[in-house]
């Protein structure tokens, strides 16, 4: 066989960076950046590099199990794809059939790239309920630019901002949501400047202009200080205020008790730095915003959000070149279109569980996941009993993990489909075994461009999420569906008047970048204009402009305010089992200042025992005065894929130490930055005994 170049797109994460794949037959061998492809000009990350180690991973699942000990137990047989999908079509109709289809919860984790099929399967089916961490993730600053301005913004690196405000985001390492953090960098060498809003001192921080190093769970006040500072000092663009928003007076009279000294008080940001920010942001010729989790894992989610997109509008930065554009999608059937949402009856979207508390999140589609623990474990609203989970740790991702475990455990039938048996698979009735980015054809659809991901290998029998959807709908008679994979790769393709193999041998298709659409077209809102105040949001019963929501309670003598953050070699529950990376991080780590450790007692690397409210968990101390006194910042999604049977996801899961219950109301936004939490060191034989997965571990000592 022959050695080959496959140009392809990179998903050991959802950024999108291109990739050469050297294939020798019908094998991998090894995946470099691609130096044409604009977005990574040949970058490859950690992850990236290590694909080929992933795919062909001893571990991988190679067939379809069935389970056949006690659900945890571990104990499973392989059966073939046509006796698994047969079980799971059944189980999806009999649950309809006798509880209706909104008993049925769909499950994805973070996008990749068929986020849009299971979207389509579920409105097919009539169930409103997909489950997914968005309201954490991404989709407070979705949902706040398609309720303000009608769409969603991206900063335009193309045209050099004089400035990016950097809030919560470690895009450095993360380069989230398709824009990869070095086109930042790359923006930042040619002189743009950076304002970070980081209660850590991140690579981004330490290379800023200036560096607002806030208390963890106090960005909204922030916010409200920034457009303090801008509508006080009347430095707006008056002109785009004029013609394009409404309720100017009002947010300026909302925002005038906000003054610097206040929201230092709350946020621990000099008030001189917190002026010297808003107006370095609002001097600029051009500036964007780059918005992160940082700001989105909090009560005060949406409301940041709301007040980004605000900054944005009153300083002129909306539709700007070098400020955050408006996305203008390609004509293919792709995230807009794809999910079909008109095939599900207002009726039952109105019974999506979560949607009466957290209206804007309903709005985008999304169920709340502690709605859905509820309706598993008390039948409230209505019961829920059939789980089909497509690529999410749900043990590790979401907020009280016992809570969602005890939820999984009381599920009349758990189907998970992915790469590995996870803590969540290792629940499942059948498990379904996934295929990896290097086996499946797929639409790669960013910000700024579509392209081919190729698949160029196969590992067992793993298939992709798209051919077991397509799969379980035609077993279930669903309509709106293709009698191929192919086939609906061409048919999504054709409204862009092209196909999938044109898209293919072309690898990539710029978006059209165009500015001040609003000129000709206005914003795609009811009044045509952006909604500084917004009416809308009132009558749903949320706040018409952003408000700051204090913590229920502050940190009590001996406590920290505890936050987390992603690792830059994994991608967020993935590759602990992958020793290439796990090699860079062996363990879960916990970040606090000298000043915190010598009051504790903690030693850089010691073991360390974290507790709040009433749980605790281990991590390995990292001291560094990289982040602020006061705050204990722990790494997100860890579980341990050597210790079976459960692949303990109970000893280092940060989200073990939090709850649902204080979230955002639009947004249902959990409580997950500047909780109160003690640290200490671990006893010596807890760690021993939690490492070798021994009793004390299984019977819970780790409450
Ligand atoms: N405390 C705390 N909690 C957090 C976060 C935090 O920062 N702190 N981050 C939050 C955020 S932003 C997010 S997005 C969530 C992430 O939550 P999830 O998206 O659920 O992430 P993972 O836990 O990594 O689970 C993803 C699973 O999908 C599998 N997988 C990978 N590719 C595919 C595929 O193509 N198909 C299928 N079927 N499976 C696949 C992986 O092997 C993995 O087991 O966690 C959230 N939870
Ligand atoms: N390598 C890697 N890349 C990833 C992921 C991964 O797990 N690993 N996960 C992917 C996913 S799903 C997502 S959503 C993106 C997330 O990408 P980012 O938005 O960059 O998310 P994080 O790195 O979790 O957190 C960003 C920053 O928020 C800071 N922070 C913590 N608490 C607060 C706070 O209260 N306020 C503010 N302003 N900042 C705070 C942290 O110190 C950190 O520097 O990354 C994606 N890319
Ligand atoms: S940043 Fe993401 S897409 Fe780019 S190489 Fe790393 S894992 Fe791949
Ligand atoms: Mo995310």
């Amino acid at each position: 066989m022959t050695m080959r170049e496959v140009p392809t797109v990179c998903r050991m994460c959802h950024g999108g960076c291109g990739a050469l794949v050297t294939v020798d037959g019908d094998r991998a061998v090894s995946v470099a950046g691609h130096p044409g492809n604009p977005n990574n000009a040949g970058f490859l990350c950690a992850k990236g590099r290590a694909s080929v180690e992933h795919a062909y991973h001893p571990d991988r699942l190679r067939e379809p199990l069935r389970r056949t000990g006690p659900r945890g137990s571990g104990r499973y047989r392989p059966i073939g794809w046509d006796e698994a999908l047969a079980e799971v079509a059944e189980r999806l109709a009999a649950a309809r059939d006798r509880d209706g289809a909104r008993s049925v919860v769909l499950a994805q984790g973070t996008d990749r790239n068929y986020q849009e099929w299971l979207f389509r399967f579920a409105n097919a089916l009539g169930t409103p309920n997909v489950l997914g961490p968005a309201h954490v993730c991404f989709y407070p600053r979705v949902m706040a630019g398609i309720l303000t301005l009608g769409g969603f913004t991206f900063c335009d690196y193309e045209n050099d901002p004089e400035v990016v405000l950097v809030w919560g985001s470690n895009k450095a390492a993360t380069h989230g949501d398709g824009v990869i953090g070095t086109r930042l960098l790359s923006a930042v060498s040619r002189g743009t400047r950076l304002i970070v809003v980081d209660p850590h001192r991140t690579a981004l921080a330490a290379r800023a202009e200036l560096w607002l190093p806030l208390l963890p769970g106090t960005d909204a006040a922030l916010g409200l200080g920034l457009l303090h500072v801008v509508l006080g000092e009347g430095l707006i663009d008056r002109e785009f205020v004029e013609q394009h928003t409404v309720g100017h007076d009002r947010l300026a009279d909302h925002v005038r008790p906000w003054d610097p000294e206040r929201v230092a008080a709350i946020t621990g940001v000099d008030a001189e730095l917190i002026v010297r920010a808003a107006r370095r942001y609002a001097s600029a010729s051009a500036a964007a915003i780059e918005l992160g989790t940082g700001t989105a894992q909090h009560p005060g989610s949406f409301d940041t959000a709301r007040s980004a997109v605000l900054l944005a509008a009153v300083c002129g930065n909306l539709d700007r070149p070098g400020g955050d554009v408006l996305w203008d999608p390609q004509a293919i059937i792709g995230r807009r279109t794809m999910p079909m949402s008109e095939a599900l009856p207002p009726e039952s979207a109105a019974q999506r569980l979560g949607g009466e508390r957290h209206r804007v999140l309903s709005m985008s589609g999304w169920a709340h996941p502690a709605a859905v623990w509820r309706a598993v474990l008390e039948h409230d609203p209505y019961p829920v009993r059939t789980m089909a989970v497509f690529g999410s740790n749900l043990l590790v991702a979401y907020p009280d993990s016992d809570r969602v475990h005890r939820a999984l455990a009381a599920l009349d039938f758990l189907c998970v489909a992915d790469l590995f048996l996870t803590p969540t698979a290792a629940m499942a009735d059948i498990v379904l075994p996934v295929s990896g980015w290097l086996e499946r054809d797929q639409i790669v659809e960013h910000a700024n461009y579509v392209a081919a991901r190729r698949a160029v290998t196969a590992v067992g029998e793993a298939r992709s999420d798209e051919e077991i959807l397509l799969d379980l709908a035609a077993r279930l008679g669903l309509p709106g569906f293709w009698e191929s994979a192919r086939a609906a790769l061409d048919a999504r393709l054709a409204p862009a008047g092209t196909s999938w193999q044109e898209l293919a041998d072309g690898y990539y298709r710029p978006t059209e970048l165009r500015h001040f659409k609003h000129r000709e077209r206005g914003f795609a809102t009811p009044t045509g204009k952006v909604a500084l105040y917004h009416e809308g949001l009132r009558r749903m019963g949320h706040d018409p402009m952003p408000v700051h929501r204090p913590a229920p309670r502050g940190p009590r003598a001996g406590e920290y305010l505890l936050t987390s953050r992603h690792s830059p070699f994994y991608f967020n529950s993935e590759f602990r089992n992958v020793p290439s990376l796990r090699a860079r991080e062996p363990d879960p780590r916990v970040e606090l200042h000298p000043g915190t450790a010598a009051a504790e007692g903690i030693a850089d690397g010691d073991w360390t025992l974290l507790e709040a409210r009433g749980s605790q968990a281990l991590f390995r101390a990292r001291v560094t005065d990289a982040v602020l006194p006061g705050v204990l910042c722990a790494g997100a999604s860890w579980w341990y894929p050597e210790l079976p049977p459960d692949r303990s996801w109970r000893v280092s899961n940060v989200n073990r130490l939090l709850r649902d219950g204080d979230e955002n109301p639009a947004m249902g936004s959990s409580l997950q930055r500047g909780v109160p939490c003690s640290v200490r060191p671990a006893p010596a034989e807890l760690v021993a005994d939690c490492l070798r997965g021994g009793a004390a571990a299984w019977a819970g000592e780790l409450r």
